[in-house]
């Protein structure tokens, strides 16, 4: 601990330090030894299974416990000082009340344990616009997660020096062990998870969780939920949104493109798209699949960053047909947590090959056999794997500047009314479509199909303070930008009177790129429509598209006026339930769309 400069970190380590009671602590430097040494640690104790390294190189195996598989959306808070400053989509308390809970919770709460002090850069190391955190946490499970996720160790400490300033992020599984007790392989706390927020301080508390976004504490908590209100303060945007680029064939640009979507749209699917056959001169590269977030550069565009280092994808449904790249990012040094293992220490999940093998040990540890009426991956299953082992991964992808950004896509799965691509008009006009966009609940939901849960920007989970003052936000960013990117809707998912998918999705979503790239160059058409500027049949690449015809093309794009004026009053749910701090400028944008229809 001498050796650390950093007075800030030296003293609230020592506070966290007499509170929680570890019995060590332990400095990471984010080397590959002592990721190694972590690893085969957590093997001895049970928490890890080392997978079979002639299959999959360096690469681990972890099984939670059933009740922490996924994010604690109730258990999570966002403590500003007002409640108003939270708003009424984010749970509340007040600081002082929070922290008196989470003081009691977290006292004596590392006792048996180490403490791990994780530094952390979110963006490449040293770029403007990156951002540091600290997070201090007993589990080792997250220690080498982080490593993963982000620029880890002494590289972070380097950059934060004597008196730079760090996000401090505190997070304890919730199970201290009593002298001579036996540890568990997945610690966590069933009674008790709380995910909490202080935006004004800075801070994120974390207790009783060993899992993903409730855990890894740089991701959602702090690279969306305290970087959204960082942002609002400091004039930029923290968005749920993958990057990506595309460099049509001939061209020496590149355009990048930013898209939001709520979970289960092929979000990282999209991201990594391989062009089929018909675009294969064509070059598609990623520079992250989840989160950016992107300032005015000195040219007068907005510029991203990934920041992040790795992908925490989901499992199930991702195959070399679904996502190539990704299968080969997590070929070696990777992690996975509840998915299935093979009999020969390989992983398994629900949709990687058509047939399942015969015999499995499941996400529980229990025998598993096709056909024995249970999943074998758990449904939120995870690959953590390093951001660098993606095949596609964009030269620029650490490029301290960010990349400029030409245009936003916003979409969400919607089996009727929206169609496969429009244009917003202009800068508020997008704002309103991102304010308004929402995914429909598909069969899967008992009970519940075709209801419209509205997702704005894909941000509801994720923003730091109250979404009307987001809209507000970004409608305030176009002043800072003299090139805004242009702004694009998109459905894959909209069917027909028999149910079928209209478009074929997966690769040929390719064609939708290639229109946004040539809409930002200029170079393709559109015609006006009370949505936005939309593409006709012959304003599309529909060349040597199996199925699809100029007529079908125009069903897909068709604009029922009826039920477009019903999806406005859907629209007012949520509008209603942030009125009072709602921008007038989008109670325009909606009496504007109710006058075009
Ligand atoms: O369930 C979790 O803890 C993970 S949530 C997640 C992980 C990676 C990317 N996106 C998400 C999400 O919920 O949007
Ligand atoms: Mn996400």
């Amino acid at each position: 601990m001498e050796r650390i400069r950093n007075l800030k970190l030296k003293s609230w380590v020592a506070e966290v330090f007499a509170l929680c009671k570890p019995d060590q602590v332990h400095w990471c430097d984010g080397s590959g030894q002592e990721y190694d040494t972590l690893c085969r640690r957590m093997v001895e104790q049970g928490t890890l299974i080392k997978l079979n390294p002639s299959k999959r190189p360096n690469s681990y195996y972890a099984r939670s416990t059933p009740d922490d598989v996924a994010r604690v959306e109730e258990r999570t808070y966002i403590c500003s000082l007002r409640q108003e400053d939270a708003g009424p989509t984010n749970n509340w308390m007040a600081p002082k009340a929070m922290k008196t809970i989470l003081t009691g919770l977290f006292r004596d709460c590392m006792m048996g344990r180490t403490l791990y002090v994780v530094p952390f850069s979110m963006g490449p190391l040293g770029s403007p616009i990156s951002q540091i955190g600290v997070q201090l946490t007993d589990s080792p499970y997250v220690a080498a997660s982080m490593r993963i996720m982000t620029r880890m160790g002494q590289a972070a400490l380097d950059v934060m020096g004597e008196e730079g300033d760090f996000v401090p992020c505190l997070h304890s599984v919730g199970r201290p062990l009593k002298t001579g007790e036996k540890d568990v392989p997945w610690p966590s706390n069933a009674e008790s998870k709380y995910i909490v927020h202080f935006p004004e301080e800075r801070a994120i508390w974390s207790f009783g969780s060993g899992y993903g976004g409730n855990a890894l504490l740089g991701k959602k908590c702090f690279a969306l939920r305290i970087a959204s209100k960082m942002g609002r303060d400091e004039g930029w945007l923290a968005e749920h949104m993958l990057i990506l680029g595309v460099q049509p064939p001939g061209s020496k640009e590149k355009t990048y493109i930013a898209a939001a979507f709520p979970s289960q749209c092929g979000k990282t699917n999209l991201a990594m798209i391989v062009p089929p056959e018909s675009f294969k001169d064509w070059k598609v590269t990623t520079v992250g699949d989840d989160i950016a977030w992107i300032k005015p550069g000195p040219d007068g565009m907005l510029h991203a960053i990934n920041p992040e280092a790795g992908f925490f994808g989901v499992a199930p449904g991702t195959s070399w047909a679904s996502n190539a790249m990704a299968m080969r990012s997590m070929a070696h040094d990777s992690i996975f947590t509840n998915v299935a293992l093979t009999p020969d220490g390989d992983v398994w999940w629900e949709g990687l090959t058509e047939i399942p093998p015969p015999r499995l040990t499941d996400w529980q540890g229990q025998e598993w056999t096709p056909g024995c009426g249970r999943k074998a991956a758990h449904p939120n299953s995870r690959f953590t794997a390093p951001a660098s082992q993606c095949p596609c991964i964009d030269p620029d992808w650490e490029n301290p500047a960010g990349v400029p950004i030409s245009a936003f896509i916003f979409g969400g799965r919607r089996p009727s009314n929206v169609p496969l691509v429009f244009q917003a008009f202009n800068w508020i006009h997008g704002v309103f479509l991102g304010a308004t966009m929402g995914s429909e609940t598909t069969a899967a939901a008992a009970g519940q199909v075709g209801v419209v849960r509205r997702d704005p920007m894909a941000m509801l989970p994720f923003c730091g303070y109250n979404m009307g003052e987001y809209f507000a936000h970004w409608i305030k960013m176009r002043k800072l930008i003299k090139y805004p990117p242009k702004i694009f809707h998109v459905n894959w998912f909209r069917k027909d009177a028999d149910g079928n998918f209209m478009w074929p999705g997966f690769g040929e979503n390719m064609r939708v790129l290639e229109w946004i790239v040539e809409r930002c160059r200029g170079n393709s058409g559109a015609y006006e429509s009370p949505l936005g500027w939309i593409p006709k049949a012959e304003d599309f690449n529909l060349d040597g598209l199996a199925g699809m015809s100029a007529e079908k093309f125009e069903a897909l794009q068709h604009i029922d006026i009826e039920a477009w004026k019903k999806e406005v009053i859907s629209q007012d749910e949520l509008f209603v339930k942030l009125y009072e701090h709602l921008p007038k400028e989008l109670i325009f944008q909606r009496e504007l769309l109710i006058s075009r229809l």
